[in-house]
């Protein structure tokens, strides 16, 4: 009764056919598209559920990924000082502040779920050496003022770089870094707190250890804020769709500007012969920065990479009973319950 000829189409309406779809297919993502850009235009924010060009959704989490790496890769050089700080105040505030950068980390990576990227397929790029994390967590942390300088400096760079972000375009980003935004200001603040206490209460030893810890954390944290602008791939399309709000270079120079004036409070110098206030740009110009050494330690070459990235592969390696342990739970749960 049926025929297979009543439903075959020649190769040429096959092809007809396909062509249309395709043409309906690309109008509706022109307008898709079109409605998107609008949106951007329009300062709206844009939630998980909602269309947005594989573009975006690639480059946020490219940025949110990194991010959140570089937060749990953070905890590494402040984790070793835990059970070394000098006090007791010292060390409950040390724990805390790489407990948050743990908490950053899992809001990071959360917010990376939302676009469809698992923890799994996160973590893997990372072990792999695939990801980037920040270049600052690939320098030593030699002495207990490298502590406060991380908190002044590193700390300081990372708020200058995040607070724009509690405005970007992606609203669960944008939400994550709000939060976020809070807990650095007083991981800012109990860094930039200890130096002071070294420098006005400290030993002649304690001060040259203050200095010692600027002079080796001043130029990568310049570097913090990515490279200049105009060697910059992803800045101006991140600009246009309000990821990023402030460039590279503006970042770096509100940095500088804010950081100066910190310094002088504190009583230590900045290691750069031409950092020097220019009344023309109402800004203050700083030296050479060594990019030679920036692109190094981003490529896996600089003083730590190969610890920190072993260090990771092994608290992942160590944590699989804990992991294992919590899906049989989950599952043993699931089964209870169905049989109820
Ligand atoms: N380190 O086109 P660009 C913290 C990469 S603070 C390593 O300008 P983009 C914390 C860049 O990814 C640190 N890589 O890129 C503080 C790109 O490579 P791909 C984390 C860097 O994305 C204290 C290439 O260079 N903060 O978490 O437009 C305690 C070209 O750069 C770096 C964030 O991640 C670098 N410094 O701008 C604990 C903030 N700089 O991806 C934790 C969010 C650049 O094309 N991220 N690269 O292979 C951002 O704001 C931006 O991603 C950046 C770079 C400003 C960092």
């Amino acid at each position: 009764m049926y025929t297979q000829s009543m439903d075959n189409m020649s190769p040429e309406e096959i092809r007809e056919q396909a062509a249309a779809k395709k043409m309906l297919r690309s109008a509706e993502d022109l307008q898709a598209e079109q409605s998107f850009e609008a949106r951007i235009d329009a300062g709206d924010f844009i939630e998980a559920k909602d269309w947005m060009p594989e573009h975006y959704r690639k480059t946020l989490v490219r940025q949110i990924s990194q991010h959140a790496h570089s937060e749990i890769v953070g905890m590494l050089p402040e984790g070793n000082w835990i059970s070394r700080a000098p006090t007791l105040k010292r060390k409950a505030i040390l724990l805390a502040k790489v407990q948050d950068e743990g908490g950053h980390g899992l809001y990071l990576y959360a917010a990376a779920e939302t676009l469809g990227t698992s923890r799994d397929q996160l973590l893997d790029a990372l072990h792999t050496g695939r990801a980037k994390y920040s270049s600052i967590f690939n320098y030593p942390t030699l002495t207990w003022a490298d502590m406060g300088v991380i908190g002044w400096l590193v700390d300081g760079a990372a708020i200058m770089n995040q607070v724009p972000l509690c405005r970007c375009s992606y609203a669960p980003y944008a939400r994550a870094m709000i939060r976020i935004c809070r807990e650095e200001s007083f991981h800012q603040r109990q860094g930039y707190e200890a130096l002071l206490t070294m420098m006005t209460q400290g030993t002649p030893a304690q001060r040259d250890m203050v200095q010692d810890a600027v002079n080796r954390w001043w130029w990568p944290s310049l570097m913090m804020f990515g490279p200049p602008d105009a060697e910059s791939p992803n800045t101006a399309q991140s600009m246009r769709w309000g990821i990023k709000r402030i460039s590279n270079d503006d970042l770096r120079q509100k940095f500088v500007d804010a950081t100066v004036e910190q310094a002088k409070v504190l009583g230590v110098t900045l290691p750069d012969p031409a950092l020097r206030w220019n009344e023309e740009r109402q800004h203050y110009d700083v030296g050479p920065i060594d990019w030679a050494e920036f692109w190094r330690v981003v490529g896996g070459d600089g003083p730590c990479n190969r610890e920190r990235l072993a260090a990771r592969v092994d608290a992942w390696e160590d944590g699989a009973w804990v992991r294992e342990a919590a899906l049989a739970y989950a599952a043993k749960h699931a089964q209870q319950e169905q049989a109820a």
